[in-house]
């Protein structure tokens, strides 16, 4: 989870992993935060629920994401917002999906149950407009191009393009699906999820985000 001054999240978002599960099944937990060097109490409330804190100080959304995808010793990744808004309660569920269907990269729908709150209509125009326009460039199916949450099994980062090629700020998002969905040996699905109303702050710039997002996609298309 990428966190910048998410106190007000991080704790309901850890909190909400259904932990029971994992240990009946064996499988290991790792909870890594990957902070900008926040300046609430983010890195100590997730430190006392146990995560381990990378510290990344450069900053943007996918700068925090390179660092700890490629840091992180699972052999299934999963990730999301440290703002309690995507469904970490859930997350066994996907994970035993991407394991029954065999997939490799799977990237979560939170149109299909936006919850009241949880999207403006600014934002889910934008993302309608960011969506429509990465099917028709790369002919990919997918609904909702910004979702934060994906799971996947961390081999398939080796079949696409380096890590530190991605871009550092929020594209990070829809660049991720683009690597995966348009590489021929990873298997990969858009699964229908949710998203819930956010704990504190945003950080997002609707505009500036959205129009970074539109142009890096036209910029990806025309780049080898
Ligand atoms: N480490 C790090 N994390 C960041 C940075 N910018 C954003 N984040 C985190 O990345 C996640 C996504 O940012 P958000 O502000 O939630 O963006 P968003 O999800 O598009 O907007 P909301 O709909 O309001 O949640 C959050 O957990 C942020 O705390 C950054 O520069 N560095
Ligand atoms: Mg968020």
């Amino acid at each position: 989870m990428p966190t910048l001054n998410e106190e007000k999240g991080i704790g309901k978002t850890i909190d909400s992993i259904n932990k029971d599960f994992f240990g009946k099944n064996n499988w290991e937990l790792e909870i890594v935060i990957v902070d900008g060097d926040s300046k609430d109490k983010t890195q100590e409330i997730a430190k006392k629920k146990g995560a381990k804190i990378i510290l990344e100080k450069r900053k943007g959304y996918g700068r925090a994401y390179k660092t700890g995808m490629s840091q992180v010793t699972g052999d299934i990744v999963v990730t999301g917002d440290g703002d309690a808004t995507y469904p970490f309660d859930k997350i066994h569920n996907y994970i035993q999906q991407l394991l029954d269907e065999n997939l490799d990269f799977v990237t979560t729908d939170r149109f299909a149950e936006l919850k009241h709150g949880s999207m403006s209509v600014k934002h889910a125009f934008g993302n309608i407009i960011l969506a429509t326009v990465l099917r028709v460039l790369f002919l990919i199916n997918i609904r909702d191009s910004q979702s934060g949450m994906w799971i996947f099994k961390k081999e398939a980062l080796d079949k696409i393009q380096p890590l530190e090629d991605f871009n550092d700020g929020m594209p990070f998002s829809e660049e991720i699906k683009i690597e995966m969905f348009t590489t021929k040996d990873v298997k990969s699905k858009e699964i229908l999820s949710t998203l819930r109303p956010r704990e504190g702050k945003i950080k997002l710039e609707s505009f500036r985000d959205g129009w970074k997002n539109l142009k890096f996609l036209f910029k990806k298309r025309i780049t080898p």
